[in-house]
């Protein structure tokens, strides 16, 4: 019940700056065409991140054994958490794409950030990625690769419309970036 608790008091306090944010954004914008596409790689972004806040601070929530991350880099990582709390517990990999994967867009650095649960890619996004990283640190704080010493993870990512201003010039894109640290609850140790 306090695990529930914590996510869902950090779930409101991150909607509460993210629409002050949105807020500000509203009133800078300068034409009708901006304002769409600011707004659309802004929900993008909010529920990628709500999503990938979401699934991260899980891991290992749920799992009888000490396993909770199983491989981690920069651009990936593989865990396992009880997701979607139906007492089974899944296997989660979230991995990074290239522009290549992406060419159908204009533009010409966006790639798809691909999240696999139990070996099936649901809700793989192409929203406009265009940067995305993964760090970790071990309790100390320090930088660590080694998966059993991980207890924090930071989550940075820059966001680009998939189109460019037409109304303004061809090679400009809408963008937002955004930076979390998860801590999840259950790899803190004993
Ligand atoms: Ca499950």
């Amino acid at each position: 019940m306090d695990t529930m608790l914590d996510i869902w008091g950090s779930f409101v306090i991150g909607g509460m700056v993210l629409v002050a944010v949105i807020t500000l954004n509203i009133g800078m914008a300068e034409s009708g065409g901006r304002m769409t596409q600011e707004l659309l790689v802004q929900e993008n972004t909010i529920d990628l991140v709500r999503r990938l806040e979401h699934d991260l601070y899980k891991i290992r929530y749920g799992v009888p054994s000490d396993t909770g991350i199983v491989a981690a880099d920069s651009a990936s990582i593989k865990f396992l958490a009880d997701i979607d709390g139906d007492g089974d517990v899944d296997n989660v990999w979230y991995y990074v794409g290239s522009p290549d994967e992406l060419s159908s867009t204009p533009n010409p650095d966006d790639r798809p950030l691909y999240r696999i649960v139990n070996g099936q890619t649901v809700n793989a996004s192409s929203d406009g990625i265009v940067a995305f990283r993964f760090r970790y640190s071990n309790a100390l704080g320090n930088a660590t690769a080694v998966v059993d010493s991980i207890r924090a993870i930071k989550v940075s990512l820059d966001v680009e419309s998939p189109y460019p201003y037409t109304d303004v010039d061809s090679s400009t894109y809408s963008g937002a970036h955004w930076e979390t640290d998860i801590v999840p609850r259950n790899i803190q140790g004993d």
